[in-house]
């Protein structure tokens, strides 16, 4: 196992190290993959073209059973399912550029297409043992079978580990009897199999919970309730579901007995980058309407696109979506590559990718105005569709945390290891001089990136050096808080901000350079556009955040809040 700062990207940020080689050259899919998904791709626009009226989705609140069969037909179920298993076998960068297209064009197929096979079936193709595969995927790869994840429970959102329902071994061994029920399940109403979490240790106050995995058939004795009415994603089926003494197999365990949590969170890792390439391929539907209003609707006598305040706009649009597509697709390269934890670079790419695209919603609609409001126009449903993303698959704020402490515990570890060597200095000798190597050299100066286009180098080294700034505050806060950090999510929210602007740019400067590189100065002028402007962006936030460490009013807001629990209510009136 390679050390810490070398397994990932971005966990090597909170150390001041920047792992270049990992993130250049820009990754591309293989010729084979690419060919696949230009084929998948053109059907898809053709099959959309024709059958989806995404309008009447959502008014119906379902998708027409003969678009899922025709779905099924282009084999949009089985996408990532190995070939030998009856799926296309395709890679992390050509599945996310499919959820990409497909996202773009109607989110409730995504979601349904998302919830099967970037989460529902994931834990299978990662953990499933060879009968398992074997028993599974070819139904779930033709969509004869549908999955489900089934991990949130009434008392267990963002605290995953916290859920309730009990798996028991059977006094002969032979199988668990599960009890207990789960909200909001997309693909609730209709899915066959469910990757389903169970404690397999009794609730203890403080302790670890052992949770497991497990493959659970709906024939095994699930049930759903009604589908739930919401917001948006119309067409996509949510439901509870209820496990009342359901008998699973013991051989339906995925993974290792109590080593179920592990699973989830590997999965959720998948699943997070499908979300955000849906992202993707939403902020672009909306450029491109954006493109279309402000070229065709005039105002004093002018094309609305000629003001400032709309070019101000369009830019903002274009250089986040840019942003966002470099990180997904980089992330994407990264667990093509298979040489890195990508735990944090996912988390990142859902928190950027459902924010970034919520902006861009509300950009567009303002763009279109009056019509944006009108539920003729496409805006408020997109809208509509677009707000989940901040909520599921992990909510922003949990994920910001889960950012910042995951990525603050490699230094946290070794300011701890640290104060041990001082303490036993001929044992922990070893340590110290790994740790006082690192300092030494960020004592000489920054870590360098040096692979990038010197036509970036204003915007790389903005980047070095709030690299060094994220892991000079990351020790400080570590120094003077220890493990005090796990509460302070003012704290936590500063320094996962930093985290996901450093990932950001270094996408697109990878990105960029890969664009000089093959295309020239003039060639790849618009990828050097974006990339200067999205670093612009991101480093008026960057300095903010930083000298927010040193003065801010989180005390304030905190006595603010806590007064008005008191309170109950907005404490004034004006009469
Ligand atoms: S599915 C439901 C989604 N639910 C969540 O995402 C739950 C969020 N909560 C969590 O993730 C966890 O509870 C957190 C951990 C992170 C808060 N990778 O002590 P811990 C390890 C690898 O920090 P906790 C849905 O919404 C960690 O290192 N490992 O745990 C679907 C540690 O290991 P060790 C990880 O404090 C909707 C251990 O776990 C990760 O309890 C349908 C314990 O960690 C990780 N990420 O909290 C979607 N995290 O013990 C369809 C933790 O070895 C979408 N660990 O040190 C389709 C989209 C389509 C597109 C749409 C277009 C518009």
């Amino acid at each position: 196992m390679p050390p810490l700062i070398e397994q990932s990207f971005t966990k090597a940020l909170f150390h001041g190290v920047i792992a270049e080689d990992m993130i250049f050259p820009y990754p591309e899919m293989t010729a084979e993959d690419r060919q696949t998904t230009s084929m998948i791709l053109d059907s898809v626009r053709r099959f959309f073209a024709a059958n989806v009226d995404s309008a009447r989705i959502d008014r119906e609140h379902k998708i027409p059973p003969e678009v899922l069969e025709g779905l099924k037909g282009l084999g949009l179920f089985g996408l990532q399912i190995p070939t030998e298993h009856g799926g296309s076998g395709l890679g992390a960068s050509a599945y996310a550029r499919v959820m990409q297209e497909i996202g773009g064009l109607d989110p409730s197929i995504a979601v349904t297409l998302g919830a099967h096979q970037s989460i529902g079936l994931k834990a299978i193709l990662l953990f499933g043992t060879p009968d398992q595969k074997k028993r599974y995927l070819p139904k779930l790869a033709t969509g004869e079978h549908t999955a489900a994840f089934a991990l949130t429970e009434p008392s267990a959102g963002s605290d995953a580990a916290a859920i309730k329902t009990r798996a028991e071994l059977s006094s002969d061994g032979s199988h668990y009897v599960l009890n207990g029920s789960k909200i909001w399940i997309t693909n609730g109403g209709f899915a066959d199999v469910f990757t389903v979490f169970a404690r397999t240790s009794a609730l203890e106050e403080g302790a670890k919970p052992k949770i497991t995995a497990f493959v659970v058939e709906r024939g095994m004795g699930v049930k759903s309730g009604p589908n739930e009415d919401k917001l948006g994603i119309r067409g996509s089926s949510t439901t509870e579901i209820f496990l009342d003494d359901v008998r699973v197999p013991r051989e339906n365990v995925l993974g290792e007995v109590g080593k179920g949590f592990k699973v989830a969170m590997e999965v959720l890792n998948s699943g997070r980058l499908g979300l955000a390439s849906g992202c993707v391929g939403v902020a672009k539907q909306l450029v491109r309407l954006a493109l279309e209003r402000v070229q065709e609707r005039r105002a004093f006598g002018r094309n609305i696109g000629e003001f400032g305040l709309i070019k101000d706009k369009i830019s903002r649009m274009l250089a986040e979506t840019y942003a966002l597509e470099s990180m997904t697709y980089l992330a994407a390269g990264i667990v093509d590559a298979k040489l890195a934890d990508y735990s944090l670079e996912s988390a990142i790419c859902k928190v950027k990718g459902s924010e970034i695209l919520w902006g861009i919603v509300n950009e567009g609609l303002q763009i279109a105005a009056g019509i944006g409001y009108m539920a003729d126009y496409p805006y408020e449903r997109i809208l509509r569709d677009a707000r989940i993303n901040l909520i599921f698959e992990g909510t922003n704020e949990i994920l910001r945390c889960f950012i910042a402490l995951s990525g603050m515990a490699g230094p946290g570890k070794e300011l701890a290891e640290v104060a041990k060597a001082m303490r036993e200095p001929i044992k922990g000798f070893g340590l110290l001089g790994d740790f006082a190597l690192r300092k030494a050299r960020a004592a000489l100066g920054r870590e360098r990136m040096t692979r990038c286009h010197p036509l970036l180098s204003r915007e790389a080294v903005i980047f070095e050096d709030y690299t060094s700034e994220l892991a000079s505050q990351t020790e400080n806060v570590l120094r003077k808080h220890g493990r005090e950090i796990a509460e302070m999510q003012f704290t936590q929210y500063r320094i996962a901000e930093m985290a996901m602007d450093l990932y950001a740019i270094a996408a697109c400067l990878s990105r960029a350079t890969r664009a000089i590189e093959r295309r020239g100065e003039d060639g790849a002028r618009r990828e050097v556009d974006l990339t200067q402007l999205y670093v612009n962006m991101a480093h008026k936030r960057l300095r903010q955040h930083v000298s927010d460490f040193a003065r801010n009013d989180d005390e304030l807001r905190k006595a603010v809040a806590s007064r008005s629990y008191a309170d109950g209510a907005y404490p004034f009136d004006i009469l």
